[in-house]
């Protein structure tokens, strides 16, 4: 077994011991109540989930295992010359509880290039569809036709204690984030290159072989893609992709076929599918004023048009956050450091000046600051990946590290099979009348 396993297996006995003990001792204590529009509206601030590999606060933003996004960037291992953290360090940290070393951290790295072959049924699975296919749906095609490499699947097929389950959740999580950045890049290759495939080089880390295979070994890129992988890890556990995830594998699904659900979820509008919307909608303001950059009024007359059409501003608001995301802080000051001469860049910066405010005056919005979708796809285009229909994919690959070290966790605690309650309008309509 290798050491981190043993490491994680250490640490989830702990933690299970804990959480016996606090079930046993405190399982019936109330966290909270229940009100109709929170039935009909999201669930939003229900607390009815456990979560280990990080916590949101509504005005500070995310923190994984107590670290906050600045304090990811000062304290986790980067790479040689680099100054971005590596997600590897990242994805050690959500599982582990713990900052790693630089040891650590390289032996993920060639941990994942070693186990990051990808069979060739999974290409033609791809191949199989048209090229005008949207990327997020090859990329669950490539997902689920890896999932013949479960070994939780084979193994439960075969018959296994319940105690091990963690164990195979682990090596298939460890398996999948290993190989996702080649599906990934193969789709990009293939919808977006002629079908020109890039080989990975086993000697980068995880966040600069999936540049490479994208085709970009800018240094430059190869750090945004480090920032990137890191930055759309995890966001607690209530958001679609990540509940998704831990509700399918509640089933006992394995970490393919729960992953795949979690990225259909990350694949809808509202969600990850944002970072394509706003550059798709800053294009088509730019394309409505005859192109360059546009001034804070025309701006702010294309937010309200916007609006006026019953459309959402992409890259504003939050279901929980309710400033500024520091997701978004930290891709701004990215850019501050590597362009802060570029055209869209600046474009992003003028509409975070004016957005917030029209939002804030009409009322309804409950966050009118920006999120982590805002600003991604302006850094991405500045070196050249333009097609914007890729971008919920970079969002998924990195997603993969925080929900897949989730479910290790799910695994090793022993997590029920979930299944809330649900009810009637009528039962509410009675509910309300007394009966
Ligand atoms: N533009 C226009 N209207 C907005 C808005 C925005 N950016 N954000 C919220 N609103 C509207 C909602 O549509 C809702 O209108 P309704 O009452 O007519 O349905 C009203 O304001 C209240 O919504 P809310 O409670 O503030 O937000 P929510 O929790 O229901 O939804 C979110 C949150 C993110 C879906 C919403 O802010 C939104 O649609 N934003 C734009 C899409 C986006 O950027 N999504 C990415 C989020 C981050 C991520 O998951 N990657």
């Amino acid at each position: 077994m290798s050491y981190i396993k043993e490491k994680f297996k250490v640490k989830a006995d702990e933690l299970s011991t804990e959480v016996k003990d606090l079930l046993k001792n405190h399982g019936s204590k109330v966290i909270g109540d229940v009100t109709i529009a929170q039935a009909y509206q999201g669930m939003r601030g229900i607390t009815g989930l456990v979560t280990e590999t990080s916590l949101l606060d509504a005005n500070e933003g995310i923190r994984f295992r107590g670290y906050s996004i600045p304090e990811l960037r000062d304290n986790l291992p980067k790479a040689v010359g680099g100054a971005e953290p590596l997600p590897e360090g990242l994805f050690y940290l959500m599982l582990m509880g713990e900052l790693p070393t630089e040891a650590d951290v390289q032996h993920l790295s060639s941990v994942w290039a070693r186990r990051s072959h990808v069979p060739n049924h999974v290409f033609d699975a791809i191949e199989a569809l048209p090229i005008t296919t949207h990327p997020m749906t090859m990329f669950n095609v490539g997902i689920m036709a890896l999932q013949t490499e479960s070994l939780f699947a084979k193994a439960y097929a075969e018959g296994i204690n319940k105690k091990d389950y963690w164990s195979y959740m682990y090596e298939d999580s460890m398996n999948l984030i290993a190989r996702l950045p080649r599906v990934a890049a193969y789709i990009y290759r293939r919808k977006y290159k002629n079908g020109q495939h890039i080989q990975p080089d086993g000697l980068l880390d995880w966040g600069s072989n999936f540049a490479h295979m994208l085709g970009y070994d800018d240094e430059g890129f190869k750090e945004l893609m480090r920032l990137y992988m890191t930055i759309h890890a995890d966001h607690e556990g209530g958001n679609v992709s990540a509940h998704t995830t831990h509700l399918v594998g509640s089933a006992l699904s394995d970490a393919y076929q729960s992953f795949a659900a979690g990225m259909n979820g990350l694949a809808g509008p509202l969600h990850g599918l944002a970072n394509q919307e706003v550059i798709r909608w800053i294009l088509a303001m730019q394309e409505e004023l005859g192109g360059g950059t546009p001034t804070k009024e025309q701006i702010e007359k294309y937010v309200r048009k916007t609006l006026a059409d019953g459309k959402v501003v992409p890259g504003y608001g939050h279901a929980v956050l309710r400033k500024t995301d520091p997701r978004f802080t930290a891709q701004m000051e990215f850019a501050k450091k590597h362009l802060p001469e570029d055209e869209l860049v600046k474009i992003v910066w003028m509409v975070y000046d004016v957005v917030p405010g029209v939002l804030t005056e009409l009322g309804k919005a409950k966050n009118p600051w920006p999120n982590v979708d805002a600003h991604s796809g302006a850094l991405l285009v500045h070196y050249g990946m333009v097609e914007y229909e890729f971008y919920t994919v970079l969002f998924g690959v990195s997603r993969a590290l925080g929900v897949l070290a989730s479910l290790c966790w799910d695994r090793a605690l022993g997590l029920s099979i979930e299944r809330p309650k649900s009810v009637t309008t009528e039962w509410m309509k009675n509910f309300v009348e007394g009966k």
